[in-house]
């Protein structure tokens, strides 16, 4: 969650998008020590990988990782017939996700000839209403409220000015996994019935939160932070101001080397990693910057833990709070999965919001016995790893179980621990995949 600038994966992996671009690794890191990522890409990728204020349509860019085409995909008319709502701009073919009214959940097998990044293409969309097409040149951003001495307006291009912080981090929607607490324990919650594809790992540049809070002339008086999307419902999620002043939480404008797409919040959004994907406003149109705890429906009714376990709240929230996202792994397999008897390389990821992942582990028989799997390629605090395992599968296998421990010790718990609650938050026990081998 550094700056990229800074970690030797990031820069490898931002090495890898501009190799194939002809530059020379010398001038590559020339461009890196002079102007940080915002410069590599600005140069290296010519006007398409540098966010301009043309909207990006095409996210196919030589600079960017390959977006994933629907080779397998539904016609563009079944497509059509599976979106009934039309909530987001880019196309949803079935073949890569899994349609949850005006949700779309990534599906993690299609990780499987990708690289550590998962393609602005492929990344899960999690909407309140309908993606707003802005236009960047009339877009602006508004720094306001009782801690901060100066309020600001920001046009696009004057983000573009600042300095420019990159980061690889994870985005997971604060239900991800909540499907499971039917389909595993039985005992379903309220909402969108994700299974573990409500998650995606980019690479994001933008500014620092902190840096637009300064030039508004925070106070010491500030306390919390609302960010609130221009989308029609108007997402407005407020976070405290030790999280804002982070190095690492940032109003981002990019996305895997191009310009947001219009789906995960064109032209800017927060970035607020490790936390709840709601902290992650996009098509952010204000900041309020407060001197003491602020509310809304985001932070009271919704996102809040309800249920026997955990306590009613002294304040307006109507459940317990939350902030951060748990430990979980998961196995990049069509859910339930069938398999070919035999040795077989399988993969799939763990994430953290709290450290680099430690070890990931490999249960045939539902987590009583585990065996270690193999981390491949970065393993990014807050972004997450990859693992692969030879497995032989034998006729009788029904599920695959992952479980991952992350550098602070933190773990997955094993199913018969997970804490039900109402609206299905904080899922982190060790998930058993269900397979079917065939002889
Ligand atoms: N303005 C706005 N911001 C939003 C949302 C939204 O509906 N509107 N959804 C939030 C939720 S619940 C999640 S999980 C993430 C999803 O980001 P993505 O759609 O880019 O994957 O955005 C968050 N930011
Ligand atoms: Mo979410």
């Amino acid at each position: 969650m550094d700056e990229s600038e800074q970690r030797p994966e990031d820069i490898e992996l931002l090495w890898t998008r501009v190799e194939p671009l002809g530059v020379s690794r010398r001038d590559f890191m020339l461009l890196l020590a002079a102007g940080g990522t915002a410069a590599v890409l600005a140069a290296c990728g010519g006007e398409e990988a540098t966010p301009t204020a043309t909207v990006p349509t095409d996210m196919a860019t030589e600079a960017a990782p390959p977006v994933a085409e629907p080779t397998a995909g539904p016609t563009a008319e079944a497509d059509a017939q599976a979106q009934p709502e039309r909530l987001a701009v880019k196309a949803l073919p079935e073949a890569f996700f899994i349609i949850h009214g005006t949700n779309a959940e990534m599906r993690w097998e299609r990780m499987a000839d990708q690289g550590y990044l998962v393609d602005s293409g492929l990344f899960f969309i999690r909407n309140h209403a309908e993606t707003p097409v802005l236009d960047a040149g009339e877009w602006r951003l508004q720094v306001t409220g009782n801690a901060v001495e100066s309020p600001l307006e920001l046009s696009y291009d004057d983000l573009l000015q600042m300095p420019a912080h990159s980061v690889t981090a994870f985005l997971e929607c604060a239900g991800n996994a909540r499907g499971l607490f039917d389909v595993l324990l039985d005992n379903p919650a309220e909402g969108t019935q994700w299974k573990t594809g409500a998650f995606g790992i980019a690479h994001w540049t933008g500014v620092r939160l902190a840096d637009i809070l300064e030039r508004a002339g925070l106070m010491d008086s500030a306390v919390s932070v609302m960010g609130t999307g221009l989308d029609s419902t108007g997402v407005a999620k407020p976070m405290p101001i030790e999280k804002a002043l982070q190095d690492d939480t940032l109003v981002v404008y990019a996305m895997n080397g191009a310009p947001l797409p219009y789906d995960h919040g064109f032209p800017a959004r927060l970035l607020v990693p490790g936390w709840a994907g709601i902290y992650n406003v996009k098509w952010l149109g204000s900041l309020e910057v407060a001197d003491e705890q602020v509310y809304s429906k985001w932070n009271t009714t919704s996102y809040v833990l309800i249920g026997p376990d955990f306590e009613d709240p002294e304040g307006p929230p109507e459940g317990e709070p939350f902030e951060t996202q748990t430990v979980k792994s998961n196995v990049g397999l069509p859910w339930p999965a069938t398999l070919t008897a035999g040795e077989q390389r399988i993969f799939g990821y763990a994430w953290s919001p709290f450290a680099e992942i430690a070890q990931v582990e490999v249960s045939l028989d539902e987590g009583q016995t585990y065996q270690p799997a193999e981390l491949v390629g970065p393993n990014i605090a807050a972004a997450g790893t990859r693992w692969e395992y030879t497995l032989d599968a034998q006729p009788g296998l029904t599920s695959i179980t992952t479980r991952a421990t992350d550098g602070q010790g933190n773990s997955q718990w094993p199913l018969s621990e997970q804490v039900w609650n109402q609206l299905g938050y904080q899922w982190g026990a060790a998930i058993p995949h269900p397979v079917t081998v065939s002889a």
